[in-house]
């Protein structure tokens, strides 16, 4: 056998693959060997070296593109004049992403254009590109069965306010609308976590709950009996709380025709947004509410709120409950915008 193979390697090579083999017994016995070579050549394997060679040239490549990009667009806003050069300037300061930031200007531009000054220009561009809610406090009309409250749950990074948000909710409804709200808190994360709405429910007169399961919270909203809306606060979210994540899902996914809003700050980096909204994106938002706009301009939530078109329900403009929010409107973010 070891003579059989030793003639396949000559005849055809190292490369030669056995296919088979076998025992003969007819002309004084021996072996018969199948063996073939692949003619198709072997796939030249690059060497890892070369491989970061490489890609360390595609980032630097990609890094000067996106610099002549820049360059050309300072140029370009220089040419448009110089409201809107510095806006683009600010804007990227700011760590907004450069072609939001230019479809910002080229849009603002076109109505300059057309006599429009700047302030007008920008927040007509922002109410064409951004989608803003109805500053849905719960008192508008809709559709829905009268003998099942709304529920509304609101998730978020931690701090981002949240828990103040809710209050100011509620205490507008109770204090403004006349109409009949009630608060859960299913942050049961920390120790206390569930106390502070529940201070809040207790000052504002409105019925409170602390659950923990999904079971728990249809049994909860059931026992608040006659309520028109029930708000639904959960425990900050990071990238890394998987687990948390988990336990809003199911929270949400557990009452039918449920509201998700997200709650992100105006004091985050647009990077900061970037990250919050691909970490709860899987809890399907389906609105936005920006709080802390008092501190920094919404440009941080800008580019999230562009590009995914989540309708933007209110701004949060101070810390005061309830005093301190309102229904987003192009108007004021074009203010925030270019007062940035
Ligand atoms: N300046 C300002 N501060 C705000 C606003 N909204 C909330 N805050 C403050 O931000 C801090 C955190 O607010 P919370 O409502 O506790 O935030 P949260 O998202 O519930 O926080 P966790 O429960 O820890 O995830 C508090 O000190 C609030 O007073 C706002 O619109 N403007
Ligand atoms: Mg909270």
């Amino acid at each position: 056998m070891s003579a059989a193979l030793g003639r396949v390697k000559e005849a055809l090579g190292v490369d030669a693959m056995i296919l088979e083999t076998r025992a003969v017994s007819t002309g004084g016995g021996g072996f018969e060997v199948t063996a073939a070579v692949d003619d198709e050549p072997a796939p030249a394997v690059a060497p890892v070296g070369a491989d970061i060679a490489l890609a360390a040239e595609v980032r630097e490549l990609s890094g000067l593109v996106r610099m002549l990009v820049g360059q050309a667009w300072a140029r370009r806003s220089r040419e448009l004049g110089p409201g809107l050069g510095a806006l683009y300037a600010s804007l990227v300061s700011h760590g907004v992403d450069g072609e939001i930031a230019a479809n910002l200007i080229e849009e603002t531009a076109i109505r300059m254009a057309g006599g429009v000054e700047l302030r007008g220009a920008v927040e007509a561009a922002v109410g064409s590109a951004i989608m803003f809610g109805l500053g849905d406090d719960g008192s508008s009309v809709e559709s829905r069965d009268p003998r099942r409250p709304r529920v509304r749950i609101f998730c978020g990074p931690p701090g981002d306010g949240k828990t103040t948000t809710i209050a100011k909710l509620a205490g507008r409804a109770a204090f403004g609308g006349g109409r009949r709200v009630a608060l859960v808190s299913a942050d049961t994360y920390r120790i206390a976590g569930a106390d502070e709405l529940a201070a809040y429910a207790r000052i504002i007169g409105v019925p409170f709950g602390v659950v923990s399961t999904a079971q728990e919270l249809g049994a909860t909203i059931a026992r608040f009996g006659e309520v028109d809306e029930v708000l639904v606060d959960t425990a900050g979210v990071t990238a890394r709380d998987t687990c948390k994540h988990a336990e809003i899902k199911s929270l949400a996914e557990s009452v039918r025709g449920i509201r998700r809003t997200l709650v992100v700050s105006a004091t985050a980096a647009p990077a900061v947004t970037r990250r919050v909204w691909e970490t709860l994106r899987g809890l399907s938002p389906d609105s936005c509410i920006v709080t802390k706009v008092d501190e920094a301009p919404v440009v941080g939530a800008l580019e999230t709120l562009w590009r995914q078109k989540l309708p933007v329900e209110f701004f949060g403009t101070g810390r005061r409950v309830p005093q301190d929010l309102e229904a987003a409107s192009p108007e004021r973010m074009a203010a925030w915008l270019t007062a940035a």
